[in-house]
């Protein structure tokens, strides 16, 4: 399983014994490349970065980090090794062996989870590719960078899958990946979070601390697929996911360490004066919380799902950490509680476990990132500050499935249209919130200094001084 570096796209699959194959994607290659160059991080082309770059599968030690200019970083195809005997571990063939080809009668649901998955790599980067021009500091530019040439390796990894197990149409599928574009009226990505804009740094860390982390819960439950190569593929894209989700969290941490700072020395909570001393205040980071944790919880899809059914009965998508339940993994007669709407009303009520499977997934994922939230407001507690994060009902703000178009208070009341309206400026992130965080966004690029509305950061990267030259401009 070593990666060979001396092919042109590195990789651990032994390319170069598939001629064809390899010319397909050495075909797909420069398409990526000119997708990079329009619409990955703007600017940033000459610019040498200090990144990671997998060097091995293996946990320990499978980074190495070194100055690259992003356009010359070698995205590849890395699989985690083969587990030799694995089985399908739920569904109608549990305890087969592990497909190492695709299946012809699941092919078409495969293939709309892989591109769905792939979709969205290539949409974060398209979110995020201003940001670099108005970085808190080069550690947090370093940072953006990172996630975003894993991002792009994230798309590599699909699209491995499309061309060598889905011939003509899985090569169509890989160009549509770099044809349709975030927030794109005509050709938008496909879900919806992945339309929306990432404008600001804070919007960014809110970002990589929540919608990445729904890239792990799917990523886990593509782990457990009977179709092996996407359980081996996504088994290493988490390895990289965890630094992502450290910018976020992190980064939503130093944010809130620095407004209680000031807010000490201030002696004062009052927005209109730390937004004066320019940092953010802290309800404003909570309408921002309640923004992305909506539109995130939004992307497990509906609550009751046939899909989601069809998905885990043929064995394709299992549920997060599926060989620890101890049930039959069929889920045929098992029940799981969902919410239902009955005379305005929220009432517990119950669905088939196996189309439930979405609400579960969406359950574990809200459990793990209330910790999160949980760790915030440590930092805030510290600083002697009366104000508690929350996360919102999971009703809140939503656009999919039967809780769509509520009008629900974040503690989960049902309002009025009156009540929505003259409130939903105290809930969701306004204009006004993003034009003053906005105002502060403008770029430090000096070795050592941080702006102003965010506390340097405890632990930098690779064990480099806080000081050292994360990005070198040309
Ligand atoms: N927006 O039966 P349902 C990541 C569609 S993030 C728009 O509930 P299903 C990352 C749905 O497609 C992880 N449309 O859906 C993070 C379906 O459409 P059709 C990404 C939506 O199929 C940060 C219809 O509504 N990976 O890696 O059970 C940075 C019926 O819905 C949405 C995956 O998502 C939405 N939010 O579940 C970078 C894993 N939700 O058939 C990367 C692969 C639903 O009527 N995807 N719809 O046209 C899946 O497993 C499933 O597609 C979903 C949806 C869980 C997303």
């Amino acid at each position: 399983m070593t990666i060979t570096y001396a092919d042109k796209i590195p990789n651990n699959v032994d390319l170069g014994s598939d001629k064809v194959l390899q010319r397909a994607l050495e075909h797909w290659q420069p398409e990526f490349l000119k997708w990079w160059a329009d619409m990955g991080p703007e600017g940033s082309h000459t610019t040498d970065v200090y990144l990671r770059t997998a060097v091995s599968v293996h946990p320990s030690g499978w980074a190495h980090f070194d100055y690259v200019k992003m356009p010359e970083y070698r995205w590849g195809i890395f699989l985690s090794p083969s587990d030799g005997e694995r089985q399908v571990n739920f569904g109608d063939h549990k305890g087969e062996p592990a497909w190492q080809d695709v299946p012809g009668e699941h092919r078409a649901n495969l293939r709309r989870i892989i591109v769905t998955q792939g979709d969205t790599e290539p949409a974060s980067v398209e979110q995020q590719r201003h940001l670099g021009l108005t970085c808190p500091s080069l550690y947090d530019l370093r940072n953006l960078f990172q996630v975003n040439v894993e991002e792009g390796r994230h798309l590599w990894a699909m699209v491995y899958l499309l061309h060598r197990y889905f011939g003509r149409d899985g090569r169509e599928e890989a160009e549509a990946l770099l044809q349709r574009r975030s927030g794109d009226r005509d050709n938008p990505r496909i879900l919806g979070a992945f339309n929306e804009r990432t404008p600001d740094w804070l919007a960014f860390f809110m970002f990589t601390y929540f919608t990445d982390r729904d890239g792990k819960f799917q990523l886990l439950a593509l782990a457990e697929s009977g179709f092996d190569p996407l359980a081996r593929t996504t088994r290493f894209m988490l390895m990289e996911e965890a630094h992502h989700m450290y910018v976020g969290e992190s980064g939503v941490g130093r944010v809130i360490q620095r407004t209680c700072e000031v807010m000490a020395e201030h002696k004062t909570d009052d927005p209109e004066r730390l937004r004066a001393l320019g940092v953010i205040d802290l309800p404003t980071i909570q309408r921002y919380l309640n923004f992305h944790f909506s539109v995130t919880i939004d992307l497990f899809g509906a609550d009751v799902s046939s899909n989601a059914a069809t998905f885990y009965s043929s064995g394709l998508k299992g549920r997060y950490e599926e060989t620890k339940y101890g049930d039959d993994h069929l889920l045929r007669d098992a029940k799981y509680p969902v919410l239902q709407v009955i005379d305005r009303r929220l009432v517990a009520g119950e669905a088939p476990a196996l189309n439930a499977l979405n609400e579960k997934l969406r359950d574990d994922y809200i459990k793990d990132t209330v910790a999160g939230v949980g760790r915030w407001n440590r930092i805030i507690r510290k600083a002697g500050m009366p104000f508690e994060l929350t996360v919102p009902h999971k009703a809140f703000n939503r656009k999919i499935g039967p809780l769509a178009g509520l009008k629900l208070s974040p503690d989960g009341r049902i309002v009025s249209d009156a009540e929505w309206t003259a409130k939903q400026r105290e809930w969701l992130a306004t204009d006004e919130d993003r034009a003053f965080v906005t105002s502060l966004m403008g770029r430090v690029a000096t070795p050592g200094a941080y702006a102003n509305w965010i506390s340097p950061p405890t632990l930098a990267i690779n064990k480099q001084p806080a000081d050292f030259e994360f990005v070198r401009f040309n």
